[in-house]
């Protein structure tokens, strides 16, 4: 389905033909999560508008280093980037998960300025992500092609590989690739690779292993930004499945496994409690102290990711690095 603004063409391939959204998966994703031994919630589900506006007061704090590192990875070698991107002519660059695209867009502005051959496809479950992302390109970056795409990546992908000949540059940045287990990993960037052909490109941003005090008070703010994030899991499921977590009975408590490499963020209810939710038809009960898994959050050692690259038909061309060595952005070519 088609939505053209009057701005910029944008895809919506999230709605369903009769127009319905998809309550119904969170619903059934919801339910299947509190139904077992240990209860567990898909990170996804935080980015609703309230979570998305909470990511973007993470991004800000002083304690979150991710983003901040990224940008100087970014900025200090975007000239490169572009310059690499470039080599096999025109292309499309592909942003999967690109919210407001504050890094992208250093890199826009780069091949623009090189005055490259390519247009720029956002893609993102935020439809009102998209639609500002397309508004203040078209401000910034007048000249820019730009057609966003409102779905999940592999929907957009998939719509991609129909409507789009040519040369692929895929941005996978953020350290996004870091909410996924070692084997869910594996099948993403397989799935990613299915896509792709001789001569296109990945850059994948990944938080990499550090000092484990400082990867736990990036997940444990003083002013209390992730615990408010966190919890917004359990307003979003009162708001939209009618359920009646007191939200108030529930804390938030991160804790990093440097053996693993991995930040796990959990709810843990403070009493014994039940929560009934409508939509999931259900009822859910807590024991005191009962924790809810909601977020995996991975770290990776250079030597891990060009292994995970090799076992899903990527080669490392460039790793690019900040200052501090704690963040990475690879860039991969297809094997
Ligand atoms: C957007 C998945 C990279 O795991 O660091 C921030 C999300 N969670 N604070 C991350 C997040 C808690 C973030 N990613």
């Amino acid at each position: 389905m088609e939505i053209n603004t009057p701005t910029a063409p944008m895809i919506d391939l999230s709605r369903h033909q009769d127009g319905s959204s998809d309550t119904s998966a969170f619903a059934r994703d919801v339910a299947e999560g509190l139904s077992t031994k240990y209860k567990t919630l898909p990170s996804r589900y935080f980015y609703d508008g309230t979570g998305s506006r909470l990511f973007q007061q993470i991004m800000d704090l002083p304690e979150y280093y991710l983003t901040r590192s990224e940008l100087e990875v970014l900025t200090q070698n975007k000239k490169n980037m572009a310059g690499q991107f470039s080599q096999g002519g025109p292309f499309h660059l592909i942003d999967l998960g690109a919210g407001d695209a504050l890094k992208t867009k250093l890199l826009l502005q780069e091949l623009t300025a090189q005055q490259r051959n390519f247009d720029y496809v956002p893609v993102d479950i935020s439809k009102d992500a998209m639609l500002e992302l397309s508004d203040s390109l078209q401000q910034e970056l007048p000249q820019l092609k730009v057609e966003a795409v409102v779905g999940e990546y592999f929907q957009a992908l998939e719509w991609l590989q129909e409507n789009k000949d040519g040369r692929k540059v895929v941005l996978f940045l953020g350290s996004n690739i870091g909410n996924f287990k070692a084997e869910e990993s594996i099948t993403f960037l397989q799935s990613i690779r299915s896509y792709l052909h001789a001569g296109d490109q990945l850059l994948m941003g990944v938080d990499l292993r550090k000092d484990p005090g400082v990867i736990l008070k990036a997940y444990n703010d003083e002013a209390g930004i992730t615990a408010a994030f966190n919890l917004n899991l359990l307003d979003r499921i009162n708001r939209e499945l009618g359920a009646d977590f007191n939200v108030d009975q529930f804390c938030h408590h991160a804790i990093y496994n440097p053996l693993e490499g991995v930040m796990r963020s959990f709810l843990v209810s403070k009493q014994a409690q039940d929560v009934h939710i409508s939509e999931a038809g259900l009822t859910v009960h807590f024991d005191a102290w009962e924790a809810i898994h909601t977020e995996n959050s991975y770290k990776y050692s250079i030597p891990q990711v060009e292994e995970l690259g090799r076992q899903c038909g990527f080669a490392v061309d460039t790793v690019f690095y900040d200052r501090q060595k704690g963040f990475a952005d690879v860039l991969f070519s297809v094997a």
